[in-house]
């Protein structure tokens, strides 16, 4: 298989990454059966830097037999907890190790990054920082918290014991499903790797995971990890290839046991689908949504703006719980949207190469998604919706759109309606408390949801009544790794993250020993 080598030198990161680009199966580099390749391109120059592997429904094959292989004699429950655990801490500590290379690699190939971290303090600036940076801190620091957190779940998997009757013992077991595929987005490449790798490991199931063809540079690099962390061969396996090519053959195996899925709506469906034709696996699906953010009158303005800001323009809106919907109380209404359009043009003034210190908005991810944000955006003007600021592309180079808002939005409108992934905020005002609820729940997603206000019973009363997965109060997408998330609706089933998600990568047998009754 062929290597790609990539020489960075930008201020932020110095030093040369190598790659493999091949499949990784059985703990080795291959090619395809077919000899098919994948053009990868940098967004923030639309020119084409490498290419990878295509795997084939053989090659799915192949790997699906190995990682079964690998269940049955190098993992599982055979492998104590204990010691799956330190593996796992191992592998956080490799990607620490090699973290600022990772997130260069991260940047060159999605040519973004602001993201997701804990402390609400420097969550903003972060927002708004340098791109690089966002990489290295966000995604590939919240990778490794994610490898920790479940590295600790390992030895802590267990069943309980019911009482039932006298002369019996009555007991379950969590155990593994056996092969997981897991086919993840473009989005968050490494994020998304370790909230599907980490908890499938430590629940002692195989992996066959499939990068989104578009950005599988993280992935690949990560393979080179495995060994050294100590993961038997076959164990986890990483198959570059197209969606409907390769990932059609995973959710369709008859041995693969469970498919864990982030990605759109419409290929959530085509993976039921293909479950529900091939072996009834299981499936975990996180997809699309259109998350509603509630601002009261009473709302703390400056940090509802921040928030507000970060939940939409953050990774150039490109996050499945992106705060894209925004309702304004009337009250709060003007000042809102002055304040608001401020913090867009801060970014939009930021607009640039993901390595340079000053950017803080960088590309879409590809030319298809930078075509389908912008015919949003027409269609947002076509419908009379009103840009306040933003509504165009940026520069002849590379995918960049200015972060738009726009105002006077109607429910019908399909910038309200439907997902945009993109950094666009459709803003709708509104007077009472019931009518917002009401509006915010007509959508057939239900990913995330938020609430701005000061008034603590009229927060948790909204948030409560709001159909959605994840909530946040006076806050946005503060993601970490102990607390579940995923949606209602069309925005999916099962819960990454925190304990709930041992549960999606574990099925119950219940055990009744007989201690002594006769029949
Ligand atoms: O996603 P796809 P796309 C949404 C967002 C975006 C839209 C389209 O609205 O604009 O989806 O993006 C694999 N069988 N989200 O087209 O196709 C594919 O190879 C099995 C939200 O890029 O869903 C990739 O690995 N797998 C989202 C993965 O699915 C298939 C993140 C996701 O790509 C397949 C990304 C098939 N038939 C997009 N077809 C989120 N929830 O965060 C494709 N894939």
């Amino acid at each position: 298989p062929e290597t790609f080598t990539y020489q960075f030198d930008t201020p932020a990161f110095k030093g040369a990454s190598t790659i493999n680009t091949g499949l990784f199966i059985g703990g080795k580099w291959v090619d395809s059966v077919d000899g098919d390749f994948i053009d990868i391109v940098n967004p923030a120059t639309g020119t084409r830097i490498t290419r990878v592997v295509a795997a084939s429904a053989k090659d799915i094959d192949i790997a699906v037999d190995t990682a079964k292989q690998a269940y049955k004699t190098a993992w599982g429950m055979r492998v104590p907890g204990k010691t799956r655990g330190r593996i796992i801490n191992k592998l956080a500590d490799l990607i620490e190790k090699y973290a600022d290379e990772m997130a260069a690699l991260e940047s060159l190939n999605t040519g973004n990054k602001p993201l997701l971290v804990l402390i609400p303090t420097q969550q903003y600036s972060r927002c708004v920082g340098k791109i690089f940076n966002d990489s290295r801190r966000g995604d590939i620091d919240s990778a490794i918290e994610v490898f920790r957190y479940y590295a600790g779940w390992a030895d802590k998997i267990h069943g309980q014991v019911i009482e039932t009757h006298e002369h019996a013992l009555a007991y379950t077991r969590h155990e593994p499903y056996g092969v997981c595929g897991q086919i993840i987005p473009w989005n968050f490449p490494f994020s998304m790797l370790s909230w599907k790798v980490a908890p499938a490991l430590a629940t002692g199931n195989v992996v066959v995971l499939k990068p989104s063809e578009i950005t599988p540079f993280t992935a690949l690099r990560f393979a080179d990890m495995l060994s050294e962390a100590g993961v038997p061969p076959g164990v986890v396996n990483i198959v570059t290839g197209l969606g409907p090519i390769a990932g059609q053959a995973i959710s369709e195996h008859l041995k693969v046991d469970k498919v864990a899925f982030t990605g759109s709506t419409l290929v959530g469906r085509k993976i039921m689908e293909a479950a529900a034709r091939s072996n009834l696996k299981a499936i975990s699906l996180e997809l699309g949504g259109k998350s509603p953010n509630i601002i009261f009158d009473d709302a703390d303005l400056e940090q509802t703006v921040k928030w507000t800001a970060f939940g939409i323009f953050a990774n150039m809106g490109q996050v499945c719980a992106a705060g894209s919907r925004v309702f304004v109380q009337e009250g709060i209404y003007p000042k809102f949207i002055e304040a608001f359009t401020k913090a867009a043009q801060g970014l939009g003034t930021a607009i640039g190469d993901p390595f340079a210190k000053e950017s803080k908005h960088g590309p879409q991810v590809s030319k298809t998604q930078f075509d389908r944000v912008m015919g949003y955006i027409e269609s947002g003007k076509e419908a009379g919706a009103n840009v306040v600021i933003g509504g165009h592309k940026h520069g002849n180079n590379g995918y960049f759109i200015e972060p738009t808002i726009f105002t006077d939005c109607r429910p019908g409108m399909k910038i309200v309606q439907e997902e945009i992934f993109g950094p666009v905020a459709a803003v709708i005002k509104f007077k009472t408390e019931e009518e917002v609820i009401q509006m915010a729940n007509d959508s057939i997603y239900g990913l995330a949801c938020a609430v701005f206000t000061e008034n603590g019973s009229r927060a948790l009363r909204v948030i409560h009544a709001l159909e959605a997965g994840t909530g946040f109060v006076n806050c946005y997408n503060t993601v970490g790794p102990s607390v579940p998330f995923g949606g209602y609706k069309q925005s999916g089933t099962g819960r990454d993250l925190g304990q709930y998600a041992l549960d999606t990568y574990t099925q119950v047998k219940s055990v009744q020993v007989n201690i002594g009754q006769k029949l």
